[in-house]
C-alpha cells in the first residue's frame, strides 16, 4: 500500500478550520482516536485502515494513535500520541514513526508515546484556570471501544486534578461528539483531496475498461472480480474500498450482491459495481456489460433509459441544487423510460408521488464520496436539504431492476438489472460538473465498440 504524500499545508489548514469553527467554546480539548485493530481469527487481524476522520485531520495512519487539539482561546496546541520505537516489534510488524517521526513528519507541536496520553491530559487540566469548565470533544461514537477509553482517561484526569470524580467533567453527558464538525469540513473537498480522488478514479476507469475488454461467456463472476482487483493492486491501491459487486444474470437485480460465484452465459448481462481505495481515497463506478459481444434489443433499451437518467441527473450536480433535485431528476427520467416499456402507466408526476417506480428503482441516486465510499457528510442542515457547493463530490447511480420472481412484469424483463454510476465533482456556479469517471464508456454503443475491438484481437 502506498503511503500518502504528506501535504502539510492541507492538513494544517483542516486543523485550523476545525479550531476556527469551535472558537466560541473555549477552553476545549479535542481527543481524536484512530481506529482499533480488529481480529479476523486466531492470531490474524483484518488489514489495518486508519479512521477516515482521524486521517483527515492528521495524515497519520499507524494504529494505536491519538491526536489532541486543545485551545484556551489564546493559544492552541496539536499533539500526537503514537507507538514508541521498538526494534523488536518493528522487526515483526514493520517500522514505526515513533514520537520523533510524528513530530517531524506530521507537524505535531509535540509528540509522545501513546502510554503518556493520560498524563498529558491530566497536565492540561491542571493548567486550566480554577473553576473553568472545559468542553471535551471526541470521536467516541465511531467505534464502541473508544467511549470506554475516553471515559477512563477523563476519569483519571478528574481524580488526579480534583480528587473527586463526582465533578461534572467525568460525566458522559459532558463529552461532545466531534464528528459532525469534521464531517461538515469533509463535505467540501480541498484541492488536495480532489487531486487524490481524480487519481483513484483514473485507476478505477482502467480496471473497468479491462473487464469490458476481457469479459466473455463461461467466466465466473469471481474471475471478473479478479480482473478488476488486479488492476487496483497493480496501481498501488490498497484494494477495493468495499466488497466488489459482480452480479450476472438475475444477480444484477440484487443491489449489494457479493457472492460472486455464478458462471456467466452468452446473452446475459454483468453488473459490475466496483471501487478502489487509492491513498485512502475512494472511487465508485458501476457499469453493466453484455457477457457476450452485444446486448439484446431489450437490454439496449434498458441501457438507453438508465444512461439518459444518469446524464440528466449529472447535469443537476451544480451549485444551488440539492441531492433531492438529483434524485427527482433521475427518478422522473426513469419513470418516462418505464412508461415507454409499458411497465408503468399514467401521468409521470402521479407515478412519482405514489412511488410506483420504487419497485424497479428502490435506491437513492447517489452518495457523497471521499475518504469513505459513503462519505458521512450531512445531506440535511436545520431540517432542509443541503444545497450543493463547489467541492462537493458525489456519485450518480440510477438503475432499473426486475426481480427474477416478479410475475407482474412480462417474462423477458425478469432477472434483468442495469445500473450506471459515475463520480462527480460540483464546480463553481456556471461551470459544468466534472465527471471523474466520464472517460469510461457508458452507452451500449460505446461498450459494444470496446468489446468488438478487443474480441477481434
Ligand atoms: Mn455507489
Amino acid at each position: 500500500m502506498l503511503y500518502p504524500e504528506y501535504h502539510k499545508i492541507a492538513f494544517a489548514q483542516r486543523r485550523q478550520n476545525l479550531l476556527q469553527n469551535l472558537k466560541d467554546s473555549h477552553p476545549f480539548l479535542i481527543i481524536l482516536y484512530n481506529s482499533p485493530v480488529y481480529p479476523m481469527g486466531a492470531d490474524a487481524h483484518f488489514p489495518y485502515r486508519a479512521d477516515s476522520s482521524f486521517f483527515y485531520m492528521t495524515g497519520f495512519q499507524e494504529e494505536e494513535s491519538v491526536a489532541l487539539l486543545w485551545s484556551d482561546g489564546k493559544k492552541s496546541r496539536y499533539q500526537l500520541f503514537v507507538r514508541p520505537r521498538d526494534p523488536k516489534m518493528e522487526q515483526w510488524n514493520g517500522l514505526r514513526a515513533g514520537p520523533e517521526g510524528a513530530k517531524n513528519k506530521f507537524m505535531a507541536d509535540e509528540a509522545f508515546p501513546i502510554h503518556e496520553l493520560d498524563i498529558q491530559v491530566q497536565d492540561w487540566f491542571r493548567k486550566l484556570p480554577k473553576g473553568s469548565l472545559p468542553k471535551i470533544y471526541s470521536n467516541f461514537s465511531t467505534h464502541p471501544r473508544l467511549f470506554e477509553k475516553l471515559r477512563s482517561t477523563l476519569t483519571k484526569a478528574q481524580e488526579a486534578v480534583h480528587g473527586d470524580t463526582r465533578i461534572g467533567l467525568a460525566e458522559a453527558s459532558a463529552y461532545i461528539e466531534i464528528l459532525p464538525y469534521i464531517r461538515a469540513l469533509r463535505l467540501i473537498k480541498d484541492s488536495h483531496e480532489v487531486k487524490e480522488l481524480r487519481e483513484s478514479s483514473k485507476i478505477n476507469v482502467q480496471a473497468h475498461l479491462q473487464l469490458m475488454q476481457e469479459l466473455k461467456p463461461g467466466m465466473f463472476e469471481y474471475q471478473a472480480q479478479a480482473i478488476i482487483e488486479k488492476v487496483y493492486i497493480e496501481n498501488g491501491c490498497r484494494g477495493p474500498g468495499y466488497s466488489s459487486i459482480l452480479g450476472s444474470g438475475p444477480n444484477a437485480a440484487i443491489l449489494h450482491y457479493h457472492e460472486n460465484n455464478r458462471q456467466m452465459k452468452e446473452g446475459e448481462m454483468l453488473l459490475a459495481d466496483c471501487g478502489c481505495e487509492f491513498r485512502m481515497y475512494q472511487s465508485d463506478i458501476t457499469r453493466t456489460l453484455p457477457v457476450g459481444k452485444t446486448f439484446t434489443p431489450l437490454q439496449r433499451k434498458l441501457m438507453d433509459i438508465v444512461h439518459e437518467a444518469k446524464k440528466a441527473a449529472i447535469d443537476v450536480c451544480r451549485e444551488g441544487y440539492t441531492r433531492m433535485d438529483i434524485h427527482r431528476t433521475a427518478s422522473l427520467s426513469l419513470i418516462e423510460g418505464l412508461k415507454s416499456l409499458k411497465i408503468l402507466k399514467g401521468p409521470t408526476d402521479k407515478i412519482y408521488e405514489k412511488k410506483e417506480h420504487f419497485k424497479y428503482y428502490p435506491h437513492g441516486t447517489g452518495h457523497w464520496l471521499g475518504l469513505d465510499v459513503h462519505d458521512p457528510a450531512p445531506c440535511f442542515e436545520n431540517g432542509t436539504d443541503v444545497k450543493l457547493k463547489a467541492g462537493n463530490v458525489l456519485t450518480v447511480e440510477p438503475g432499473l431492476y426486475f426481480m427474477e420472481n416478479d410475475t407482474t412484469v412480462p417474462k423477458e424483463f425478469r432477472g434483468l438489472g442495469v445500473r450506471l454510476e459515475d463520480d462527480i465533482v460540483v464546480q463553481v456556479k456556471g461551470k459544468a460538473p466534472e465527471n471523474l469517471t466520464g472517460d469510461l464508456p457508458s452507452t451500449w454503443q460505446d461498450i459494444e465498440r470496446v468489446k468488438k475491438t478487443f474480441s477481434n484481437r
